[in-house]
């Protein structure tokens, strides 16, 4: 996606950006700048078009400076959680201490992330508290080497009480440019980043519970904001369930580039999933630096979840592929046969659905006609002509 930080560049049949959505409004800026709040009109809802944080949207006037949304422009990029639209990177937000080090949400969301075709950022958070103690066999400055170094992720530590950690970031991302959002738990510290980014901001923080250390949900709406360097960048309330049961389990590997590094690391297997396969040279190498066991066990994990999805919904569709129901027909009240089709496969190829149900339909009547006995396969797919 292409964007200069100074603007967001509009595309053409656009007439504004969605900022933020709450409670019905959506808060749209007009490309001359101002800000407009709207609702989406009711044949967007019909058409079950849903608009996103960053859509751009044709909007029109309405009475009392309330605007309609008319239409939404296709998305660039989509990003399920937190949910954004046409961005281009986003900023992992990972609390060193206070919420503790947890590799387990980084490896999800940078594979989350790198899967959704987005570029992360990496940061560790409040770099002040005991950067120099290890945490789960590392110092702060070796976790920041590792995830640079082996995973290929740009990385860096902030504090904010460090104004030149803020320093880096700030380059960092006017260098880099394009469209942020800030992802991590609840108390990671995001908003308070943005703030010391630019203080004009000036949004909502919060300590953490007294009782779990944890964070309290302070941001409780997905905001693109503008900074003070003309930086388009989304605060997003905090989260730690990720799903990946709609992942392709092959494309995990994508997320991981230890699975395809040439060196050391190249599988003499093609197709491998790098998980039992006797000889497979990912899976013997995991004990070297190059491929953290931590950051194996997260990548299995993950191949698992997403096979798991896989297998339920092949067979979900197995199972109700097409579903005979009994039911009345419109002449005579003649007991027949009414097909449903599972839903899923609606989705999927509807066209080839309805071939498949007009000929069922034509089978069962043909069967009918000939008055047989009604001994009807349960699963049509098992007749011959079908
Ligand atoms: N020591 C230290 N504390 C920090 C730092 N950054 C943030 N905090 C504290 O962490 C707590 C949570 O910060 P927030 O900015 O509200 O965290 P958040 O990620 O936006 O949380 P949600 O909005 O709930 O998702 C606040 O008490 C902050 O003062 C830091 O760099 N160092
Ligand atoms: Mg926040
Ligand atoms: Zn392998």
């Amino acid at each position: 996606m292409s964007s200069t930080p100074s603007s967001p560049s509009f595309p053409q049949k656009a007439d504004g950006l969605v900022l933020t959505y709450f409670s019905d409004f959506y808060t749209v800026q007009k490309v001359n700048g101002d800000l407009l709040q709207c609702k989406r009109k009711a044949l967007l809802k019909k058409q079950g078009l849903n608009v996103v944080v960053g859509d751009f949207v044709t909007v029109e006037d309405g009475d009392s400076q309330l605007g309609w949304i008319t239409g939404v422009l296709p998305p660039t990029t989509i990003l399920s959680k937190p949910k954004i639209h046409n961005i281009s990177h986003v900023l992992i937000a990972c609390p060193w201490q206070e919420p503790s080090l947890d590799l387990r949400q980084i490896d999800r969301l940078l594979a989350k992330v790198q899967l959704s075709g987005l570029s992360p950022l990496l940061v560790f958070t409040k770099a002040d508290i005991n950067p120099e103690f290890a945490q789960q066999g590392f110092t702060l400055a070796e976790w920041i080497h590792y995830y640079s170094h082996f995973a290929s992720v740009p990385t860096l530590a902030t504090s904010i009480y460090d104004l030149m950690s803020i320093e880096r970031l700030k380059t960092y991302l006017s260098d880099v440019g394009g469209r942020w959002v800030l992802a991590g738990v609840s108390g990671a510290g995001k908003s308070s980043l943005l703030n010391v980014i630019d203080p004009k901001l000036n949004l909502k923080v919060h300590g953490l519970s007294h009782k779990g250390g944890r964070g309290t949900h302070t941001t409780r709406h997905t905001e693109l904001l503008k900074t003070l360097n003309g930086l388009w960048i989304a605060d997003a309330p905090g989260f730690s369930q990720l799903d990946f049961s709609n992942e392709v389990p092959t494309l995990i590997q994508n997320a991981f580039i230890e699975t395809r590094s040439s060196r050391p690391l190249t599988c003499t297997y093609e197709d491998c999933l790098h998980l039992e396969e006797h000889g497979c040279v990912i899976k013997e190498a995991v004990n070297d630096i190059s491929f953290l066991p931590s950051r194996y066990l997260h990548y299995v994990e993950l191949v698992k979840e997403a096979q798991a999805g896989e297998s339920l919904r092949l067979t979900q569709s197995q199972k109700s592929e097409v579903q005979l129901k009994q039911g009345k027909s419109k002449k005579g009240g003649k007991v027949v046969h009414v097909v449903k089709l599972n839903p899923e496969l609606r989705q999927a190829n509807r066209k080839e659905n309805r071939q498949a149900l007009k000929k069922l339909e034509q089978h069962i009547l043909h069967q009918q006609n000939r008055e047989d006995d009604l001994e009807y396969d349960e699963n049509p797919l098992n007749h011959e002509d079908f």
